[in-house]
């Protein structure tokens, strides 16, 4: 268990959390060059890049752009004095796709996966009060074993590229914040929260993972900072009289304190921000605090402009206030975990989340969305490569449920994006992963995954896993596009018609379903790729789903364009948006507005 790095780093009276934000020094090693020249100690050369950014698009140079491989990064931190006697951390939000970290030339840390935190432990290794160097040597490459799955191609110049399984651009670097962080030897370590309602009142379970032995204090307080709640012990249950809910755009959150004592002396002290609700599944319906939720909203990604995945408080702020504009109540953090300020801002946002591990590209394909449309199956998990690719899936899903388990924003978990499901060989994976989900989630949340269009009621091995199922669906844009879209239509019926005959008792969600658009073109009648097109997509997707009462859920694809690797079927990226990459409604986002705006299934 990694679960002390989870705990977003925050200040209290015994904490202290100190970005490192800025600019660093970085330096791509082409020729693998760096550690036998001792980069570990500082990188030659000037150049300077902003974290958090993805590297690739601050550079005018496409080798730049495309590089993969090793690039490091540099920078020199304080570290107080009066620190010392304390644990001291640097906090990375992630490294894409894995790091190693040195301290004043000394690994630090060796980290796989590209979209989880994870901390350097420095508190032997730093001087006090002075200056330490940091260095990361970070790398991107992509391979069958680590997710997301896709591979590296060696050029006949020698360079290397990446061929990603799936269709985002295979941005990396320190795409998140980093922070020096300094906390007690004996320490809070993990913070489990489990819900029910007795008449007007919350009664919460609380567990609390520390250290050490010393006596564990919870306190509650509302949003107007009154003590509603308190108890002691690590385990124990809380009960908040008149709870204000947490719900739909209305992101009411208490301040949960906990505190490590010893007789008066304070050891640790840790706060969170918590919303209360409860979320399951009954039949057809997925319930919020009991109450029927039809979701409506997006497949998105971390992609912006200049900065790519870097997270951006600026972008975050344009995004929720679009979805707000929009009246949508749900996005899916497709298609790995997003940043932790993501979820903050959807808890106090009352926004939903699906929250996906990067587990996309589980289909031997480098379209696998297009080859999939066909019925093509490779037999992916019969690869020898199988075993290692689950170890490092199965840590990802507890991960990133030890971070985001305390989100109220977070109402399912998404365990694979795409998977190939027509091969038995699928399921002994599938059973390994849900069961992770579940074992990992105190809160049992509902768990599912995001089914390919070859994924059908007459073929698909692992649908059962799914608490509701998520389809992506393109007929009428890979399937039966343009002048065909009445045929597109009756084919979709006849998959749902299949999909109800199963009689599965469970809600079905779109969790993809889309158009590529470009902003600039409008014909009348309708081509595939105008404006009008993607209307009246939108408009045969609708009307099937509004035919089906097991459907909970529409969430389109994708809130905004977005960067892919370049080739015939992108024109600069994907256009699915219903926004433009710079976040502006393309036509089918006033239609949203009111479809969402009235809708109450
Ligand atoms: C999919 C994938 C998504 C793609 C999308 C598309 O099925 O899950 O990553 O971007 O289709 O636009 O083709």
């Amino acid at each position: 268990m990694r679960t002390c790095q989870m705990l977003y780093p925050r200040d209290t009276v015994v904490r202290r959390a100190v970005s490192m934000d800025g600019m660093w020094k970085f330096r791509t090693d082409q020729r693998q060059e760096g550690l036998e020249k001792g980069w570990t100690k500082g990188l030659p050369g000037p150049d300077l890049i902003p974290v958090p950014a993805s590297f690739q698009d601050l550079y005018t140079d496409k080798d730049m752009r495309e590089f993969t491989g090793d690039v490091w990064y540099e920078t020199d931190v304080f570290v107080p004095g009066e620190w010392e006697g304390k644990e001291v951390a640097v906090r990375f939000g992630c490294a894409t796709h894995r790091a190693k970290v040195y301290v004043n030339g000394k690994e630090a840390v060796s980290h796989e996966g590209g979209f989880l935190p994870f901390l350097a432990v420095v508190t032997d290794t730093v001087q006090y009060n002075a200056y330490n160097k940091v260095v990361v040597l970070v790398n991107n490459e992509l391979n069958v074993t680590s997710i997301p799955c896709g591979e590296t191609k060696v050029l006949s110049n020698g360079k290397k590229m990446s061929s990603p399984y799936f269709d985002f651009f295979n941005y990396s670097g320190l795409q998140r914040p980093v922070r020096l962080i300094a906390y007690p030897k004996e320490h809070i370590e993990d913070l489990s929260l489990v819900y029910g309602f007795e008449g007007e009142d919350a009664v919460v379970h609380y567990t609390v993972e520390t250290t050490g032995e010393h006596l564990v204090t919870v306190d509650v307080f509302d949003a107007l900072s009154e003590k509603v709640a308190s108890c002691t012990g690590k385990e124990g249950e809380l009960r908040i009289p008149h709870v204000h809910k947490w719900g739909i755009r209305d992101g009411y959150l208490y301040r949960f304190v906990i505190r490590i004592m010893d007789g008066d002396t304070l050891i640790d002290e840790y706060y969170d921000e918590i919303g209360i609700r409860t979320v399951e599944i009954k039949g057809t319906d997925i319930l919020l605090n009991g109450e029927k939720v039809y979701l409506k909203g997006f497949g998105k990604h971390e992609d912006s402009d200049i900065v790519g995945r870097g997270f951006h408080m600026g972008v975050m702020k344009r995004d929720f206030e679009c979805m707000k504009w929009i009246n949508a109540n749900c996005f899916r953090t497709s298609h790995y975990p997003y940043s932790e300020e993501i979820y903050q801002m959807a808890d106090r946002e009352g926004m939903l989340v699906i929250d996906e591990v990067a587990a996309v590209g589980l289909f031997k394909s480098l379209m696998n969305f297009m080859e999939a449309s066909t019925g093509k199956k490779t037999a992916f998990f019969r690869e020898d490569t199988i075993p290692q690719l689950l170890e490092e899936h199965l840590q990802c899903v507890e991960d990133m449920i030890c971070r985001d388990k305390n989100h109220a924003c977070v109402i399912a978990w998404s365990l694979l994006n795409e998977p190939e499901t027509t091969d038995e060989a699928a399921v002994p994976y599938f059973e390994k992963v849900f069961a992770k989900a579940w074992e990992a989630d105190p809160q049992k949340r509902p768990r599912t995954f995001a089914m390919i269009m070859n994924s059908l009621p007459h073929n698909c091995k692992c649908y059962q896993f799914s608490d509701f199922l998520s389809l992506n669906r393109y007929y009428g844009w890979y399937l039966m596009g343009g002048y065909e879209i009445t045929d597109a239509e009756a084919a979709f019926r006849k998959e749902l018609d299949a999909w109800e005959a199963k009689k599965l008792d469970r809600p079905v969600v779109f969790t993809e379903y889309g158009a590529d658009t470009n902003p600039a073109e409008h014909k009348l009648p309708s081509v595939m790729w105008s404006q009008e097109y993607q209307l009246e997509y939108l408009e045969m997707c609708h009307r099937v789903f509004d035919s089906y009462p097991f459907v909970a859920g529409e969430l389109v694809w994708n809130f905004a364009d977005f960067q892919t690797t370049e080739g015939i079927l992108r024109m600069n990226g994907n256009k699915k948006g219903i926004f433009t990459r710079q976040r502006q409604p393309k036509q089918a986002a006033y239609y949203y507005r009111e479809r969402w705006g009235g809708k109450s299934r």
